[in-house]
Formats: structure tokens, sequence, C-alpha cells
């Protein structure tokens, strides 16, 4: 019991690390990452590629934006050491730099007025069908601002589940985010369990100038997206259910 104690710790305070920012400010409305010890123990053990391999591709464009996010032509340009970075289909979605200026304004008042600061507004809502009940592997990919700081955060949740913050310490690059395990021991990406049907993945705006491209999502726990890449769209098969 003591050891179950001991590790459920050390797991919320590596979340802790890894999701929040440091230095960025408050993030109101953002919850701990998941901390489920049986869905961690399950992801500690080696896993077999699945049969039939599943891929779906979502374009952000393609979602239900709701502002302060907006969709935005990419402009291309050369990374010096990146090389050159577009967009799939030319739109990404973005919080437009300085977006959370004014409620940020407003949030210091409610600070000093003793009151809770609000959440920063807008949000982008991707629908997909999975074809079979199995666990998925999601990778979104993103690109932080020029900060170098700040600008370098999204919220990020699968249908109604708790919020994780995805952060990282690369900028102006597009990168395919791996979203962490819930076991810090894995070096697999977070597993969703995931019933055949319908289902939602939910971006919101945590820091303003950041951009969303694609989504990449996989049944295949060791297919990440190759560095940099688009990823060709794949025709959703004729599921039936
Ligand atoms: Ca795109």
């Amino acid at each position: 019991m003591m050891r179950r104690r001991a590790y459920y710790v050390l797991t919320v305070l590596t979340g802790l690390l890894l999701f929040f920012p440091v230095g960025c400010g408050e993030q109101p409305g953002d919850a701990v990452p998941g901390t489920d010890e049986e869905m961690a123990e399950d992801q500690a053990g080696q896993l077999l590629p699945p049969e039939d391999i599943v891929e779906i591709v979502l374009e952000a464009q393609d979602g239900e934006v709701t502002p302060l996010m907006e969709i935005e032509e990419f402009e291309p340009f050369t990374h010096p050491e990146a090389g050159p970075q577009e967009a799939s289909g030319g739109l990404c979605v973005v919080v437009p730099k300085h977006a959370n200026r004014e409620r940020e304004a407003e949030n210091q008042k409610r600070r000093e007025e003793g009151k809770s600061p609000l959440p920063h507004e807008g949000k982008l809502v991707l629908t997909f069908e999975v074809p079979e009940d199995d666990e998925y592997y999601i990778w979104p990919r993103v690109m932080w601002g020029e900060d170098g700081g700040c600008e370098n955060s999204v919220g990020f949740r699968v249908n109604d589940g708790s919020e994780l913050v995805l952060t990282s310490g690369t900028y102006m690059t597009w990168l395919w985010f791996k979203v962490p395990p819930l076991d810090h021991r894995s070096d697999l990406p977070r597993a969703y369990r995931l019933d055949a049907g319908e289902h939602t993945i939910t971006f919101t705006n945590v820091e303003d100038n950041i951009r969303i491209d694609q989504v990449y999502i996989t049944n295949d726990p060791y297919a990440a997206p190759p560095s940099g890449q688009i990823m060709e769209l794949v025709e959703p098969d004729d599921f039936s259910f």
C-alpha cells in the first residue's frame, strides 16, 4: 500500500514538472494530468504492434474553430537548422500573438481584487471516427511562437478527459508532439482507450502565438510521424459499426 502511494505521488510530481511551463503565469482551468494507476501499469509492459494498423490524419483547419483561435494562412519560411516550414493545406489554426493581452490585464486586476482569474477564450474541436475498440496514440503537429519563453503551450483533451497542457522548448519549427505517457518509465506516447465510433480532440487557448496544423492518430504505439514532415491525408475507410 505504501509503495503504491509513493508511486502515485511521484507520478503527480512528474506530471506537474512535465506539463506546467515555468514562469509563464497562471493557467486557469488546467487540470493536473490524469494519474490513473491501473492504466499507467498497463503501459509499463511491452506492447506488440497491432495486426491491423489504423492511421487517421486530421487537418486543424477542418475542425470547429472558436475565437480567439482562428484559421490562418501559414506563410512558409526556412528555419536555419530545421529547414523549410510549411503547413499542410497551407492553413493552420492559430492563437494570434497578443490575443490574450486583454484577458491577462483583466486577470491582473481580478487578482488584485482577490478574485480568481478567468480562462483564456478559444478552442479547436476535431471530430473523428475509429473503426474498432483499441488503444490509440494521438500526435498533434504544432508550432510554438518565437518568444522563446511563453508562447509554447496549448490545452489538449480527448473526449471529456482531463485537460493536459502540451508544452516543450522547441520554437518556430513544426513538431509532432508526443503526448507523455501516464507511466513515466515508458518511451511510448500516451495511450487512449477508444471504442469504435466517434470521438473528439479539443485544443484550448492557454498561451498566444501557437499554431496547430494536423493531428495524426494511430493504433500503432511505435508509429511516430517523421520529424518535420506533413502527413498525407488518409481517406477514411467505409467503417461499418
Ligand atoms: Ca493544416
